[in-house]
């Protein structure tokens, strides 16, 4: 397309429901709009299962398993501040129960390890360096207890909220309090039954200002999935009416794009690691996720009315290992030569991005938008979307224009929208991902696979469909056989660690390596009704 120059960049607001604005629509507090504006923030998984390799800690570990050996918080938010992040949220206590600081109603604890003689506090030394560095601090605090004996009992929850007081009352102020909605069985074999009124109620007594995350807020909400993408349509509304972060829950669709009709303000949150895994591997040193991945994941969260929460875990040194902390400049360096020139207003510029804004704090209006660039003197639609918010970045197709314009087609009051720039990206090629076929079986039916001899075995590797929302196995057996005939069991009831929400390939190891020809997955309990996905069973 030709350009002459960009000059007039006009706002049209045709078809709304109403010019007027409108006192009924539901608006965002103050934190949440400070909140949504911080864009980009960093995640740290960090506890004994970065000493494990584990992604759930089932809570029996040592205390002396968490012992990081070079420790320095400073080095985490010098690498959130140079990468642009604007807080950190530290995981706390995570599933497995171990606390991070010394938590005086939990006897598994940095307290009770010898890491730096039991006087160790991560927490401490986190919000220290945050305030350093110009950063905001938050927590990660799992409701689920693999370790606590009250678990599953009355008593847990009163033990629970003194733990969120000692973590939420000792290291200033919190801006975001983040809960999993995850609920297992505590060892009397019951779920616990969480009081989140309670829970909510607590964090807002300790830190007024906080944001509590969880499935259903009250202050912003999980995306629906662990890669990383927020709908195309995105609303900040969710219908949160009888829902609880811990079920019932909305469906995956109204956490991905929203309720068009919400009843309360509960913007999405898109959590997602730099790693296949939450927690720090060696072995996933190679796997860390390119600029390509990391841009794509902010046009997909950010570019779509979603904050975005990197996870960078620390590793067993308790620092930012190299090749995650230089992928984060590398990725820092590609948003600022991205969105280093503003061409709006600029003559003879071509642009593939165009970056609109509506005013949150009106609430969120516009159902339906279109670009439209004027190229030799005509208008034409370059790009047809549904929802803006806080910011919507359009990927369109290069384009030379005399100008640009906004077209706001549909929005439920009078539209408060601004194109705020136009932007050349050179660096991120515009793929989607491609479509990830699998065989689809019946839930209950084993997967057999035959190796075609007998070989030693020494574990195998399930892995699921990727962004398999038709659901994947959660808990299985395992039995081998050498002739088809006998089988021998060899794992009874074991679970795949945190599947359903990150499908990610599963290594298993056996205790010992067995002889076997065939070797069979019997799944127990699927994370859907009826269905499966399954992408390969190998064995080795
Ligand atoms: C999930 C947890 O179960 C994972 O382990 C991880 O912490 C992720 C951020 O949230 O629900």
């Amino acid at each position: 397309m030709r350009i002459r120059h960009l000059s007039i960049l006009l706002l049209l607001a045709v078809g709304c429901a109403s010019q007027q604005e409108q006192a009924s629509l539901v608006l965002p507090s103050k934190a949440q709009v400070e909140w949504q504006k911080m864009e980009m923030n960093m995640f740290c998984h960090f506890g004994p299962n970065t000493f494990s390799g584990r992604e759930w800690g089932d809570g029996t570990e040592a205390e002396d398993m968490f012992n990081p050996t070079d420790m320095d918080c400073r080095q985490w938010a010098a690498t959130a501040k140079a990468a642009g992040f604007k807080g950190i949220i530290i995981t706390a206590k995570h599933h497995d129960g171990f606390c991070l600081w010394p938590n005086p109603v939990s006897k598994h604890t940095v307290a009770q390890s010898s890491w730096k003689d039991g006087q160790g506090d991560v927490l401490r030394e986190l919000s220290e360096a945050c305030k350093e560095y110009g950063l905001k601090f938050g927590v990660y605090i799992s409701p689920w207890d693999r370790n606590d004996p009250h678990y599953g009992t009355d008593e847990y929850n009163e033990v629970f909220v003194q733990t969120l007081k000692s973590a939420l009352t000792s290291y200033g102020p919190v801006y975001e309090q983040w809960f999993d909605g995850a609920c297992g069985e505590g060892p009397n074999g019951k779920k616990q039954v969480y009081d989140w009124p309670l829970f909510n109620s607590t964090v807002f007594e300790c830190q007024p200002n906080a944001v509590i995350f969880s499935d259903v807020g009250p202050g912003c909400r999980w995306v629906g999935n662990e890669y990383g993408q927020a709908g195309r349509t995105n609303w900040s509304t969710l219908n949160v009416n009888g829902n609880t972060p811990s079920g019932p829950k909305p469906s995956r669709e109204s956490l991905n794009c929203g309720d068009e009709d919400g009843d309360s303000w509960v913007p999405a949150e898109t959590d997602v690691s730099i790693r296949p895994g939450w927690f720090w591997k060696e072995s996933e040193n190679d796997k860390v996720k390119s600029v390509q991945k990391l841009l794509q994941i902010y046009y997909e969260s950010v570019g779509r009315n979603s904050l975005l929460l990197l996870n960078v875990p620390p590793d067993t040194t308790g620092r930012i290992h190299p090749v995650d902390s230089t992928r984060l400049m590398e990725f820092r360096t590609a948003l600022n030569e991205i969105f280093k020139e503003n061409l709006k207003g600029k003559k003879n510029a071509t642009f593939n991005r165009v970056v609109v804004t509506e005013d949150i704090s009106k609430g969120q209006r516009v159902q339906e938008f279109a670009v439209e660039a004027k190229v030799d003197g005509e208008w034409k639609e370059i790009a047809h979307e549904t929802t803006i918010g806080c910011k919507r970045i359009v990927l369109v197709p290069e384009t030379q224009a005399d100008a640009v314009r906004i077209k706001v087609l549909s929005a439920k009051a009078k539209p408060h929208v601004s194109l705020e720039g136009l932007y050349l990206d050179k660096i991120y090629i515009d793929t989607s991902d491609p479509e990830v076929g699998g065989e689809v079986k019946q839930a209950f039916e084993p997967m057999t696979l035959d190796l075609g001899e007998v070989k030693q075995v020494s574990g195998f590797i399930y892995t699921p469909i990727p962004k398999g929302l038709g659901g994947v196995v959660e808990t299985y057996n395992l039995a081998v056989s050498e002739d088809g005939k006998v089988w021998k069991t060899v794992i009874d009831e074991a679970m795949f660690e945190n599947i359903v929400n990150n499908p990610i390939g599963q290594t298993v190891g056996l205790e010992s390596p067995v002889s076997a020809r065939y070797i069979r997955l019997k799944p127990l309990r699927t994370s859907a009704v009826d269905t499966y996905g399954v992408l390969s069973l190998e064995a080795f």
